[in-house]
């Protein structure tokens, strides 16, 4: 392997040259910045990072906390951060916490035994497992604390648009299907929701589910006990979940969207394909992932960065899940 002293031997510089060029920590000339490029791209030179870590007391590792890669909303959330942490050239701590406290904790003792140089997490099961640490974080729907970034999709905002859309769609009763208690974003949902409908002066029933998809969950075991009827409108808590219910609605005897309107909540990248293709509220996965890491990468550089909040809109998207106007 190609090292840092065949690079001066090549370029005629001295190794103090080469690695204030690569560390970027100090003044070196035009001419010679050329150099060094040039040799570096010939020779195909690999960096080692332990050496870099080393010299700028920095890891270069990001630590990435989801809960697991079985929903594919945080499938894709994971892979689009993950790529925007390589392109940087950093190196990525993925952990899971399957929605468990000790599966979470046991991911931040091995993040910050790395010396990671910040974390992303989302959905975070024990806030108070974050609010001491000494590092850049940010949190996607948690709110950990005034000191931690909280990104956030408009879950309120998205369950207004999910009630309006499903009273349009002339249905009679108006179920929500909830998810944990604990999601945040979830108890937003369904604020926005039931606001909406009483607004409009209607009732809600709920179905409680009490877990997200899991790597051993089977759609048999979250069998939904609730006899559906023609003309119900069914608000789901995310898109992998209306699965299950589009599963329990036709193993009654019913069709969606011709007895029963079914939608979803996120756009995960599956929800065109189900038969029928989910109606959802669009929680804009590219923008998410992208703001989650922009702002860890800006925390990283200048932790005094503004902690508030950020809002990401959510729009309603409509497939054939919600198709047609009850008569
Ligand atoms: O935590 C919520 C529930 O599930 C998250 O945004 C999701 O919608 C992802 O599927």
């Amino acid at each position: 392997m190609v090292s840092m002293r065949d690079i001066a031997k090549i370029t005629g510089l001295s190794i103090a040259t080469i690695s204030r060029y690569m560390n970027h920590s100090g003044y070196v000339s035009e001419e010679a910045s050329l150099r060094i490029q040039k040799a570096l791209e010939e020779t195909d030179y690999i960096p080692n990072r332990n050496a870099h870590a080393l010299l700028t007391k920095r890891s270069g590792t990001i630590g990435l906390l989801v809960p697991s890669l079985v929903n594919p909303y945080f499938a894709y959330m994971a892979t689009r951060i993950g790529n925007r942490i390589q392109k940087d050239q950093r190196g990525c701590i993925l952990g899971f916490t399957e929605d468990n406290a000790k599966k979470e904790k046991r991911a931040m003792e091995m993040f910050m035994g790395y010396r990671v140089d910040g974390i992303i997490i989302v959905r975070a099961v024990e806030p108070t497992l974050w609010q001491a640490l000494d590092v850049p974080i940010v949190s996607f729907e948690s709110h950990i604390g005034p000191q931690i970034i909280t990104v956030t999709a408009d879950n309120v905002r998205g369950g207004r648009q999910a009630f309006r859309h499903l009273l349009e769609k002339g249905c009679r009763r108006f179920i929500h299907v909830r998810g944990p208690r604990w999601f945040t974003a979830l108890a937003e949902r369904e604020t926005g929701f039931v606001e909406a409908a009483t607004e409009a002066g209607k009732e809600v029933l709920f179905i409680q589910l009490e877990g997200d998809y899991q790597v051993d969950v089977s759609l048999d075991e979250r069998r939904i006990d609730f006899s559906f009827q023609r003309g119900d409108g069914v608000f789901v808590f995310n898109d992998v979940n209306a699965l299950s219910v589009m599963q329990a609605i036709k193993s009654q005897g019913l069709s969606v969207p011709e007895d029963v309107k079914v939608m979803g909540f996120d756009n995960n990248i599956a929800s065109q394909f189900y038969n029928p293709s989910l109606t959802t509220v669009d929680q804009k996965v590219v923008e998410t992932s992208n703001l989650c890491y922009e702002l860890l990468d800006q925390l990283i550089a200048d932790p005094s960065l503004d902690k508030r909040t950020r809002v990401v809109p959510v729009d309603l998207l409509e497939r054939h899940s919600t198709a047609g106007v009850f008569a």
